[in-house]
């Protein structure tokens, strides 16, 4: 990768990724553009106002700054998308889409991430297979499926260098993410330091895959500069770091932060979603095709978390 486009850099995955993307490729090839200013992203490199569902000004984008690899993060997320699956369905599908034909028509590699959310109620609970039933049962899930498929498509039919992750939730500190099922857990380090209590909206004895930004960041410059013949799948790769319920990070907390409390007040469509995803996948597969390897555990994030968001809020 040289020159880089990312869509939906506002989110996020992109407001970190941007700056980890310029901080190897440089300020000038990361174009980073979102359907809104972002001034975060604006003052440290290129960045242009675009909406992902514009196939012709993504492709404008493409050719002015000659990129050769485009970053496709724009998504609404899986409770939200429950709320109005025909809006998730436009937005999710059309920016992929664009992508996939903006990267054909102009030889981008792109990478668009899956989830942990591709599968539901009928995969394998406990050390899911990387190649398994998907039948999701959220109108995400449909779309990452979908999405995962049409990469293999636009892979073998027209040679486009598509490549993905299936991201388990990805727990940051710079930009809070929006209408997940897993944005408890980002949520719980906020609230542990600015009141001292949360109200968990997950079942505490639901396991879900977890990841730490700093290596999910990583995860998405090695696949994509991986070798290209070691790659047996493409879209999507298992992505594993983490797996633990409410109660056990309610517990890790805990131990740095003793007065902290927790209780519950669980939402119906998060309950239904998270018990209809994996406990904890199997990436077997991704560490042997480009030797993926997590570098931060729970007790680790728990420690960085707390510290980032403490000076944050100067606490
Ligand atoms: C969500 O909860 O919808 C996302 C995801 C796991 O893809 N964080």
């Amino acid at each position: 990768m040289k020159k880089i486009l990312i869509v939906g850099a506002g989110g996020q995955i992109g407001s970190e990724l941007t700056t980890y993307l310029r901080s190897i490729y440089g300020a000038a090839n990361v174009i980073a553009t979102d359907v809104r200013e972002c001034k975060m992203l604006s003052e440290t490199g290129p960045f242009e106002v675009l909406n992902a569902l514009d196939a012709t000004s993504m492709a404008s984008a493409v050719a002015r700054h000659k990129c050769d690899a485009i970053f496709n993060l724009v998504a609404l997320l899986s409770a939200v998308g429950e709320k109005d699956p025909q809006k998730a369905w436009a937005i999710n599908m059309g920016a992929l889409m664009n992508s996939l034909e903006v990267a054909r028509q102009y030889n981008c590699a792109l990478f668009t991430p899956s989830s942990i959310g591709a599968f539901g109620p009928t995969s394998p609970k406990d050390g899911t297979p990387q190649d398994t039933v998907m039948q999701p049962t959220t109108i995400y899930g449909v779309c990452k499926v979908s999405g995962e498929l049409l990469g293999n498509y636009y892979h073998t039919k027209y040679g486009v260098d598509t490549r993905s992750v299936r991201f388990p939730g990805i727990i940051s500190n710079v930009t809070l993410p929006g209408g997940g099922t897993t944005d408890y857990a980002v949520e719980i380090y906020y609230e542990a330091i600015k009141s001292g209590k949360f109200t968990c909206p997950v079942p505490a004895d639901v396991y879900m895959d977890m990841i730490y930004m700093p290596d999910a960041l990583r995860a998405c410059v090695e696949l994509m500069e991986a070798d290209p013949a070691k790659l047996v799948h493409r879209n999507s790769f298992n992505l594993a770091s983490m797996s633990f319920t409410p109660e056990i990070i309610y517990a890790e907390i805990k131990k740095r932060l003793p007065d902290f409390v927790m209780d519950y007040n669980v939402d119906p469509v998060k309950k239904a979603i998270a018990e209809s995803w994996p406990n904890s996948l199997d990436d077997s597969c991704a560490r042997e095709e480009w030797g993926w390897k997590p570098q931060w555990d729970l007790s680790s994030m728990t420690d960085d978390m707390l510290k980032v968001i403490r000076e944050k809020y100067g606490k």
